[in-house]
């Protein structure tokens, strides 16, 4: 049986494990990306494992979101990673080079590698063909260390492209329009494979867009072939050398096949509060506009803003409307400002900030109370964009132009005519924002750099063998790590000190839980389906820990987050019975007993004492993850491990 693209690259790195869907395998890690909003507790994670120097091909830490320097603390965890980054053999992009992804994409990025980053949308990667995944940032650290990076063998889709995509719709309509087919689950335990005809139309910032909301989906990465178009790409960035050609047998297997005729797609909007809200742009015309945001790693490419620049040339955006444009890295800014293309943006009112993600993760520029918000970015979900009833769209960079003029949702075809925007043979290459590590003589002499806010982080607690504990909260479907750690300027700047973040835990959904978790003393949290979907931050797992949380019951997880529990020792359980869901209230006193035989077995009794009812319970760990569990955290067993 022939391969697809994604079992080609895991073939070349399967350290352990076989290549069925379903089955654990462990993967070499030939890079890593840190950012600073989840880097800081990465690299001090993985300063504890006592390892001299990276043993990864490329490491990379980007400094693009907290980027807000509003006290010492972002300023103090910058000098902090960019000390240690130096130190242990890892490349540092400074603050104002850009988002990491669109970095990565531009001067990183190789064909047929294998990537995990500290951030969710690290499968923009796959846009060149790189077998790229989000992780936590233990994870992170170990694959900098030189471990494998372990995850469940995923089923495969294909999505077969044909035709081309009509004037202002575009590679981000196609993103809506898988999600409005599979939904923000139905891409779980999935790699998504992008082919057919229909991508010879797509170039790698389209592409890039496409495999950065495959996250969206939950799907495991997504990925395009490496054909001329990558080529051509990694040629303009002067790094032809790294191309190689890389496609799917004629006869590999997917497990699902999803046709889509791009000459049929029009422009599609995703409404609050989820990405897969979906509606035509067209249905909700007239709906008024106060915000307009374009930028983020999904559409902040030289090609995403020459279209702006080009549909806002001559024009004044609508007096009612904000507009900011966040260009995705400083070579996009440059290009910009040296074409010209950077006042035609100014003239219109725009305001242009930095290169970096800026509003998408709340950093700033929050819309104002109850205000619409259309954004070119990759998640809409409750009260990330700062304001707590704020209502968020998602859209296209030409659905956000037509809004910014018009001050209403406006179907952008009725702009008139498309100008046609030509990319540079060569983008501009400056790499002076990137530094290089030391040579290990040289780190040997060198400090690092630590600030008050670096607190540490809790105890591994090993799993007992019986559990008795409050159920403090339960909630519902789809729960992001948005709800469970919320971000946004006030509070990203915490994320190395977890007592102080902790106030904040599930403070969408539940103000008093901190205070009640830490007055239960060990607790566990029932959820729903889709559990734990969204960002990557381990900081979701960490901060329940801290909490005092040491089981969560859904109906299923999304794939970074149960990761994240288990390697933070909290124990992931699913109801074998989903109705059963129902049956448990929240302040019930719940037990689970012969835990250590149960994650063997794979089952598990949850007796509610409160209700007088015994309800089944299901796990599925491997021997890996039982021992994780028991050592009480990742790095708790990786140390017993190297011991
Ligand atoms: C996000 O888009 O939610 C983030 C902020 O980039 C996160 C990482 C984080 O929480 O720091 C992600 O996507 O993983
Ligand atoms: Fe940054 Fe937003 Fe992309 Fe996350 S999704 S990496 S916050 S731009």
């Amino acid at each position: 049986m022939g391969l697809t693209i994604a079992q080609k690259i895991i073939k070349e790195h399967l350290l352990k494990g076989e290549m069925v869907a379903g089955s654990e395998i462990a993967l070499r890690i030939d890079q890593t990306l840190t950012q600073d909003a989840t880097g800081t507790m990465a690299y001090l994670e993985f300063e504890t494992m006592g390892i001299d120097r990276v043993r990864t091909e490329r490491s990379v830490a980007y400094i693009d979101h907290n980027t807000l320097q509003s006290g010492f603390e972002n300023a103090d965890d910058h000098r902090f990673i960019q000390s240690i980054a130096k130190k242990y053999g890892i490349y540092f992009s400074r603050p104002g080079n850009g988002i990491c992804h669109q970095v990565h994409l531009e001067r990183f990025g190789i064909p047929g590698k294998t990537l995990i980053g500290s951030d969710s949308h690290t499968p923009t990667g796959g846009g060149i063909g790189m077998l790229a995944f989000g992780a936590g940032g233990l994870d992170v650290a170990v694959a900098m260390g030189g471990g494998a990076y372990y995850i469940t063998m995923p089923k495969m889709i294909k999505v077969n492209l044909t035709g081309k995509l009509r004037p202002f719709v575009t590679a981000k309509d196609v993103s809506l329009e898988i999600l409005r087919i599979l939904s923000v689950k139905g891409g779980v335990g999935y790699i998504i494979e992008w082919g057919g005809e229909g991508i010879k139309s797509l170039s790698v910032p389209e592409r890039a867009t496409i495999t950065n909301m495959g996250t969206e989906l939950g799907a495991t990465t997504s990925i395009f072939p490496s054909d001329e178009i990558t080529k051509a790409f990694l040629e303009a960035e002067g790094r032809g050398e790294v191309w190689k050609p890389l496609e799917s047998d004629a006869d590999a297997e997917y497990d699902r096949v999803i046709d889509i005729d791009l000459s049929t797609l029009e422009p599609l909007i995703a409404k609050p509060h989820s990405p897969d809200n979906i509606a035509k742009v067209s249905d909700l015309k007239g709906t008024k506009v106060d915000q307009v945001c374009i930028g983020s790693c999904t559409n902040s490419s030289l090609l995403d803003m020459l279209k702006v620049a080009a549909l806002l040339r001559g024009k004044t955006i609508s007096p009612d409307v904000s507009l900011s444009i966040s260009p995705g890295s400083k070579q996009v800014l440059a290009m910009l400002a040296d074409c010209g293309a950077l006042s035609d943006i100014l003239a219109s009112g725009a305001r242009v900030l930095e290169c970096a993600c800026g509003p998408c993760i709340g950093m700033g520029f929050s819309p104002n109370s109850a205000g619409v918000s259309l954004r070119t970015f990759n998640r809409n979900f409750e009260g990330r964009s700062g304001t707590a009833d704020g209502k968020v769209y998602l859209v296209s960079p030409e659905t956000a132009v037509a809004a910014a003029i018009t001050g209403y949702i406006t179907d952008p075809t009725l702009l008139g005519e498309m100008p046609t925007v030509e990319m540079p043979e060569q983008f501009k290459i400056d790499d002076s924002a990137i530094i290089a590590p030391a040579t290990p003589d040289e780190a040997k002499e060198l400090e690092v750099l630590r600030g008050p806010n670096i607190k540490k982080f809790p105890d591994a607690k090993p799993q007992e063998n019986e559990l008795s504990a409050e159920l403090v909260l339960k909630v519902e479907d789809n729960i992001t790590t948005d709800h469970i750690m919320p971000a946004g300027a006030k509070i990203l700047p915490y994320r190395s000190n977890i007592p102080y973040l902790s106030q904040f835990c599930f403070g969408v959904c539940d103000k008093t839980f901190p205070e009640r978790a830490l007055a239960a003393g060990q607790s566990i949290i029932v959820g729903g389906s889709n559990y734990g979907q969204g960002s990557s931050r381990e900081h979701a797992a960490l901060v329940p820990l801290y909490l005092g949380v040491r089981a969560v019951i859904t109906k299923s997880f999304a794939r970074i987050h149960i990761a994240n529990l288990i390697n933070a020792g909290i124990m992931p359980l699913t109801f074998e019975n989903p109705a059963d869901y129902d049956k448990l209230e929240q302040g019930d006193r719940l037990t689970i007993k012969n835990i250590y035989e149960g994650m063997e077995s794979g089952k598990m009794t949850l007796i509610d004492e409160t209700k007088g009812l015994e309800l089944p319970l299901v796990c599925s760990f491997t021997e890996r993850q039982i021992a994780i569990l028991k050592a009480g955290s990742l790095l708790a067993y990786t140390k017993e491990e190297n011991a």
